[in-house]
């Protein structure tokens, strides 16, 4: 299987990845789903939505003040590696990823397109004309929980899209783009979440082949081309082998 795909992934193909919480899994950062994820232990409709923001802004931002303290102590693995190889080796490569922990930039991958936004980038709530659309702020932990606007003094939000919010157009405009490609890889998702979970569909559609990389099955697995069932760390580093090394066996 790894040798065929190997073949496939040759220097003039165009390659798009779409990545979700398990490529991060191997570097010690929850997943959402799952017995030890995050939705384990919180409701996403506490956090992760405009209303419980709008609701009890200092339990929201207790608990992504929470996650960036965990991230900042966070690696990039060797699934993240092996993208950013990618990236810098083929002329038409994207990667999608629905994480906000920023772990693919940290690893050197060039187009990178962040569907869900950043954790490490805030936004005044009150859009207030003093402050530019978005910023960085890796402050870990906020002195202040909620942290304030510098500018207006109204509260900050984090920069990631909650459920119920659209997509960036422009983000969404780019990840269409990126649909026209010859191999799409879905990469530790559970696919559940839409619409970043289409984008797979879409690119069959246009004739790419497509190929799951997960430790379990998802509701995509047996609609695409190939499900490689394994973690994203392991798999990532065959198939790099076997594309370097085509002896490799
Ligand atoms: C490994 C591994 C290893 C583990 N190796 N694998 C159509 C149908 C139904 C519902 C909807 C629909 N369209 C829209 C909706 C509503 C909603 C939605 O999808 N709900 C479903 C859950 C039912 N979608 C939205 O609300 C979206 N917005 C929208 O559609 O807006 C419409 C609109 C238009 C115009 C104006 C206004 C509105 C927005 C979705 C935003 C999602 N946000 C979150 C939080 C981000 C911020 C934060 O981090 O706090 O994004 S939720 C969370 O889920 C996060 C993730 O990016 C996302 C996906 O999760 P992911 O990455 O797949 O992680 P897990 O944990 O689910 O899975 C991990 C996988 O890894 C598992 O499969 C493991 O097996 C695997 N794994 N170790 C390989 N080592």
């Amino acid at each position: 299987m790894l040798v065929q795909l190997a073949r496939r992934l040759h220097p003039d193909a165009r390659i798009t990845v779409l990545t979700g919480a398990g490529v991060s899994a191997a570097s010690g950062v929850p997943t959402f789903r799952g017995p030890n994820g995050l939705w384990k232990n919180f409701r996403p409709e506490s956090l992760a939505t405009p209303e419980a923001f709008h609701r009890d802004p200092k339990l929201v931002w207790e608990w992504y003040d929470w996650r960036r303290q965990i991230l900042s102590t966070k690696k990039p693995n060797r699934a993240h590696e092996v993208l950013a190889a990618w990236s810098r080796r083929y002329r038409d490569f994207t990667l999608i990823t629905q994480n906000v922990d920023g772990l693919h930039e940290r690893a050197g991958t060039r187009n990178v397109i962040r569907f869900h936004g950043s954790i490490w980038e805030v936004l005044c709530s009150n859009n207030c004309s003093g402050s530019p659309a978005r910023w960085l702020d890796e402050t870990v932990p906020f002195p202040e929980i909620p942290p304030k606007c510098p500018h207006c003094g109204g509260l900050i939000r984090p920069g990631v899209v909650w459920f119920g919010e659209g997509i960036d157009p422009d983000v969404m405009r780019r990840s269409a783009d990126a649909l026209d490609c010859d191999i799409f890889l879905t990469v530790g998702t559970s696919a559940v979440v839409y619409p970043a979970a289409s984008l797979v569909h879409e690119a069959k559609a246009r004739g790419a082949y497509t190929v799951e990389v997960n430790v379990e099955s998802t509701p995509a697995s047996r609609l695409l081309d190939l499900a490689l069932q394994g973690p994203a760390e392991e798999i990532l580093h065959g198939l790099e082998c076997r594309i370097t090394r085509p002896s490799y066996t």
